[in-house]
């Protein structure tokens, strides 16, 4: 008799075991269900870069959003502290501002191999965005959709690098438009789609230190 009752409980300890992954799988999860949001679908559909002033330039900050729509991303790019007139704007190979010149985000952005040209150009690179505007207050504004980025595959921009320069590109010279030396990177991140962080973030509890040596 013993295979016979055997049997019946490997059974039902399989349907329970069953039923309790079910469980789990169906229950709100607070870390998953803050990833799932993040990426609707498993689809990345929104991303930030926030800009950090070079050494000599500290007056430049600002931030880009790069947001998928239908015919491409959008790039919305708000920028303070800038000379004014146009200069030089793009996506480089590398989101690493470590240099303090900002050389250490490369060159352009260009999985294609194409030259360099203005963002209207078919034959560009794809970090090619041309250039930002400043008003006579310094303050550059950019609102474009560009058909030539992407949020994956070999032209996926996540992780790349934002870079504003001192001059303007002339969108011919190679291999970069004679813009001028770095103002300012960014690193282009997943952006988080929740609402606006405060303005203040809340005062953290200092925990007591605990003496771990004797006196
Ligand atoms: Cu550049």
């Amino acid at each position: 008799m013993p295979a016979k009752t055997f049997v019946p409980t490997l059974a039902v300890g399989a349907a329970v075991s069953l039923a309790a992954m079910v469980a789990w799988a169906q229950a709100p999860h607070a870390t998953t269900g803050a990833h799932h949001a993040m990426m609707a679908g498993g689809t990345i559909t929104k991303a930030i870069a926030v800009l950090q002033p070079t050494k000599d330039n500290p007056g430049v900050s600002g931030t880009v959003t790069f947001t998928q729509t239908g015919s491409g991303i959008q790039v919305v790019a708000d920028i303070h502290g800038l000379t004014p007139g146009p200069h030089g704007f793009h996506i480089h190979e590398y989101g690493d501002p470590h240099s303090p010149d900002g050389m250490s985000a490369g060159g352009h952005f260009n999985p294609t191999g194409k030259p360099h040209a203005g963002p209207t150009s078919p034959a560009r690179h794809v970090g090619d965005l041309g250039n930002i505007e400043a008003d006579e207050k310094g303050h550059a504004k950019l609102d474009i959709v560009d058909p030539a980025l992407s949020f994956a595959g070999p032209t996926s921009i996540l992780g790349r690098g934002v870079v504003v320069h001192a001059k303007a590109d002339d969108l011919k010279s190679q291999p970069a438009g004679n813009a001028g030396g770095r103002l300012a990177v960014g690193v282009i991140g997943v952006a988080n789609p929740g609402p606006a962080a405060p303005a203040t973030l809340p005062t953290p509890t200092p925990t007591p230190a605990t003496r771990t040596t004797p006196k």
